[in-house]
């Protein structure tokens, strides 16, 4: 396709600069900017909506090409192979022109919305300057290919499944679990430190197991679950907690979307944050939060995935 050939060159023109950054610099976990959690809340937001819009076999795609560009990683800056690159580009490019241009727009405004001014030039500022520029030239000539290529209204919302056990068990775990919602400090900034001791490539892999998961969802329940975050960011107080009946809904929707996957699938997940997640990580958690309204969620969860592994 198009995209696809667009890719090619937009590789010609940006790989010696892929090359340039270092991938693994912690810099990147950072807000870009001034830390303004409910403002980021918005761009995310609308990240979640162009998400919810996009066509769902193009984001399986490009999921699975994500997957494979993690394993032709190479070298201290942790870049991945030119092909890999390239046919990230372009799936991506596939996603973009899978939306109609105002959701990507929007993703961009809100973006730009919380980014410093500063922060273009100081990441130009690592690389070297003429191969930044040119892969930029290589993007605007690309994004002309997506934007002829582009959808002008999005693919159709989900069909959210009503009446199941998942959905029953969901109001349970809600009910047993809201307290605690409630408890957690939603607009910490500490979600963004690194996790103590582990390098980029090690959260990488773990990381890579959810990428995994994610490209063998249902792409019709990933969307309802995109849009049930969607509505339920909509309700949020002024401590970013979202309602009970939102929160429910979320709960029922992610469910739904782990029963799509195999369980082997979402344990690798599981095994592999494990390994990188400190007890001294979790135990700080649970040391900021009411004790007895985490054991009361503890036990709701533990509860509602016997009914999601029954539908599994
Ligand atoms: C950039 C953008 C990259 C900066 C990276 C910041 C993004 C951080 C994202 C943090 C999100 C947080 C949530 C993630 C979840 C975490 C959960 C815990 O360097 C601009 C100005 C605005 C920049 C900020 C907006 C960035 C938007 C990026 C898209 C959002 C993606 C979402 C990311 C989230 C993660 C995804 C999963 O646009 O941008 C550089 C540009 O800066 C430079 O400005 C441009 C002008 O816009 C353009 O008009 C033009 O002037 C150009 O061109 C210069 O500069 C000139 C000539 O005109 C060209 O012809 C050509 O010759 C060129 O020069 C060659 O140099
Ligand atoms: Mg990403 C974008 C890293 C998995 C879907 N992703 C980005 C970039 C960043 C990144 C490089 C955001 C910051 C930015 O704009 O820098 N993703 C990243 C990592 C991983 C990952 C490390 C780990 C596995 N992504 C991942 C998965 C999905 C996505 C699993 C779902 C399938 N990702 C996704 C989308 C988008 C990103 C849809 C974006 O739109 C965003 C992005 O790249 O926006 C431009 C700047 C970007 C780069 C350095 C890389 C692109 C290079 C271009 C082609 C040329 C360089 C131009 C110029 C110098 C700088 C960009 C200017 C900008 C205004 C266009
Ligand atoms: Mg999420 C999970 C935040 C958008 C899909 N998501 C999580 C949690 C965290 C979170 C609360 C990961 C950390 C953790 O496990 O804490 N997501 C979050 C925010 C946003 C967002 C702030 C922003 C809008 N997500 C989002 C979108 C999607 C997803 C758009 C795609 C549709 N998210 C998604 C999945 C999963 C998450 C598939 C998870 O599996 C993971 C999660 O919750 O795992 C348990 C602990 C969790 C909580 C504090 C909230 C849940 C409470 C449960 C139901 C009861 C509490 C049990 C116990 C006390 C603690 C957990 C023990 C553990 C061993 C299970
Ligand atoms: C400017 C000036 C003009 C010239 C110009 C110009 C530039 C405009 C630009 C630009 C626009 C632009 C847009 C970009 C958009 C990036 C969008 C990224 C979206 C990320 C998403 C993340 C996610 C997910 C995901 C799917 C999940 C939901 C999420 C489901 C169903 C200024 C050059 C024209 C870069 C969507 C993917 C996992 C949230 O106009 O003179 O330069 O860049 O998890 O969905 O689960
Ligand atoms: C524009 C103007 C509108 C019309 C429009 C428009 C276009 C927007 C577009 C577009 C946005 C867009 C985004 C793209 C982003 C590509 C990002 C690629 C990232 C690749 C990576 C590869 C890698 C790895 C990996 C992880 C490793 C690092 C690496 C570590 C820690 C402008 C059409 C709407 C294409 C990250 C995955 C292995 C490097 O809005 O008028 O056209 O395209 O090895 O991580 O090692
Ligand atoms: C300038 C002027 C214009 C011309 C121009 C220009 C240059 C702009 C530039 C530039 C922008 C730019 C952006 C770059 C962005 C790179 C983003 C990389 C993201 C990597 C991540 C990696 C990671 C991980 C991971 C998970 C870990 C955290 C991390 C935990 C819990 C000035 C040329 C356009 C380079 C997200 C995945 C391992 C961080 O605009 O005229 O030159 O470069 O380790 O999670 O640890
Ligand atoms: C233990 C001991 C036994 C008893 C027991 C026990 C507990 C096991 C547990 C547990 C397992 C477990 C699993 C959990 C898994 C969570 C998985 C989260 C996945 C997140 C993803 C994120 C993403 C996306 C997304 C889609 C994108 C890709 C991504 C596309 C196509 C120890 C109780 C049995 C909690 C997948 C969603 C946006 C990466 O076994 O005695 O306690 O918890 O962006 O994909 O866009
Ligand atoms: C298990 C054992 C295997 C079998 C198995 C199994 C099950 C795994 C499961 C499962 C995993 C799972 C995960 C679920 C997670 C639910 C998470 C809900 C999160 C809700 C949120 C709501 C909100 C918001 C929001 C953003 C705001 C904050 C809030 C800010 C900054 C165990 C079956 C495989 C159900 C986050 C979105 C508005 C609070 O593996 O043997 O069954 O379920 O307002 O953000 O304000």
């Amino acid at each position: 396709d198009e995209i696809g050939d667009a890719s090619k060159k937009l590789g010609d023109a940006s790989y010696n600069f892929a090359k340039e950054v270092d991938w693994n610099n912690g810099i990147f976990l950072q807000a870009p900017g001034k830390f303004q959690p409910l403002k980021a809340l918005k761009a995310i937001d609308k990240m979640i909506e162009m998400g919810a819009a996009a066509d769902p076999k193009l984001l399986k795609a490009a999921a699975e090409a994500h997957h494979k560009a993690i394993g032709s990683i190479s070298g201290p800056n942790g870049v991945t192979s030119r092909a890999d690159w390239d046919e990230v580009n372009a799936a991506l490019g596939r996603v973009v022109a899978s939306v109609p241009k105002a959701k990507v727009m929007a993703v961009y405004d809100a973006v730009k919305d919380i980014t410093d001014p500063k922060v273009p030039a100081y990441m130009k500022s690592l690389v070297n300057g003429p191969d930044a520029e040119k892969a930029y030239q290589g993007f605007l000539e690309f994004k002309d290919v997506v934007a002829k290529n582009q959808v002008t209204a999005a693919s159709a919302p989900a069909v959210v499944p009503s009446g199941d056990k998942i959905g029953a068990a969901a109001k349970q775990l809600s009910d047993a679990s809201y307290p605690f919602i409630k408890d957690i400090d939603w607009l910490s900034d500490i979600y963004l430190k690194p996790l103590p001791g582990k390098t980029a490539p090690e959260t990488l892999k773990a990381i890579d197991k959810m990428v995994v998961m994610g490209s063998k969802m249902d792409g019709n329940l990933l969307k309802a679950a995109a849009e049930a975050h969607h509505k339920a960011i909509g309700s949020v107080d002024s401590k970013g907690v979202t309602s009970a009946a939102d929160y429910e809904a979320v709960n029922a929707a992610l469910g739904r979307l782990v029963a799509s996957v195999p369980k082997d699938t979402v344990m690798d997940v599981y095994n592999s944050m494990a390994k990188i997640v400190d007890p001294t990580v979790t135990n700080n958690m649970f040391s900021k939060v009411n004790p007895l309204d985490a054991v009361a969620a503890a036990k709701g969860f533990y509860t509602f995935k016997d009914v999601v592994q029954a539908s599994q």
